[in-house]
């Protein structure tokens, strides 16, 4: 199979779709982007969409962490995403859809807010990327970039205090699903996929690490992700971290 996967560095969805690829043990290439400049490349490169993950595979373009997913599974079943089991299968088809969209954003707002405060630490998250610039100048340069992506996020302090707040309540759901065998069995799966690099990319967070570490979804992140690339300092207000929406 010919693949290719479109991604920006530190990004989660990113990161499960190569998880997938390495799952199903279908090599691809991988091309980093750096945010902003990503939407055009995209576009240039055939894509509807202005998001990544996107995987160019046998002349096909498929976008999105859960269609890449979907699709992956039907070129390629086995070893499977998902289980053949009904139940289960809805289960895990539930747990995916909860990271994708309910936990992805709250932490990439996070992020992107902290960004907004030093744009430094991007650096860290670009470990090992071939952006086309070298990676000093991309952070020097990179004020406009990280104003614009933290816009496009809807990284403001309203919304960013709003996912501190929240992240409790998802890491509670995170930690239910694999008390009841939905996520973390033997068999990683497609939920698994997914959420594991938003707790991976949140644990990168020196606010938010002693919250997760302690948790069964932390010890899932390091089972799935125990390499993840970057490390953003305390930059939350600490008043943030004590709110809790249930
Ligand atoms: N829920 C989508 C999220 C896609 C998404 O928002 N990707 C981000 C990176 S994590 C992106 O491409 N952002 C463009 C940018 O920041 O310029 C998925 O799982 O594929």
């Amino acid at each position: 199979m010919d693949a290719r996967l479109y991604v920006i560095p530190g990004s989660h969805p990113s990161y499960a779709a190569a998880l997938m690829l390495e799952h199903k043990g279908i090599p691809f290439k991988r091309t980093d982007l750096m945010p902003v400049v990503s939407k055009g490349v995209l576009r240039m490169v055939g894509f509807p969409g202005i998001t990544v993950p996107a995987l160019k595979i046998d002349g096909d373009k498929v976008q999105g962490s859960r269609q890449i997913a979907r699709e992956l599974e039907r070129l390629r079943p086995e070893p499977p995403l998902l289980p053949a089991d009904a139940e289960k299968r809805v289960a895990v088809e539930a747990a995916e859809s909860f990271g994708d969209e309910e936990l992805q954003q709250p932490i990439r707002q996070l992020l992107w807010w902290g960004f907004k405060q030093d744009k430094e630490p991007l650096r860290s998250y670009s470990e090992g990327a071939k952006l086309g610039v070298p990676i000093g100048l991309a952070v020097k340069t990179g004020g406009p970039l990280v104003a614009l992506s933290a816009r496009f996020n809807e990284a403001s302090d309203e919304n960013a205090k709003a996912a501190a707040a929240k992240l409790p309540a998802l890491l509670d759901r995170v930690d239910a699903w694999i008390e009841d065998g939905t996520l973390g069995g033997d068999q990683l799966n497609a939920a698994d996929f997914q959420i594991a690099p938003s707790i991976g990319l949140a644990l990168t967070l020196d606010d938010l690490k002693p919250m997760i570490e302690t948790r069964p979804a932390g010890a899932l992140a390091r089972r799935v992700v125990p390499h993840y690339p970057g490390r953003m300092p305390a930059v939350l207000p600490a008043e943030w971290l004590t709110l809790r929406t249930p």
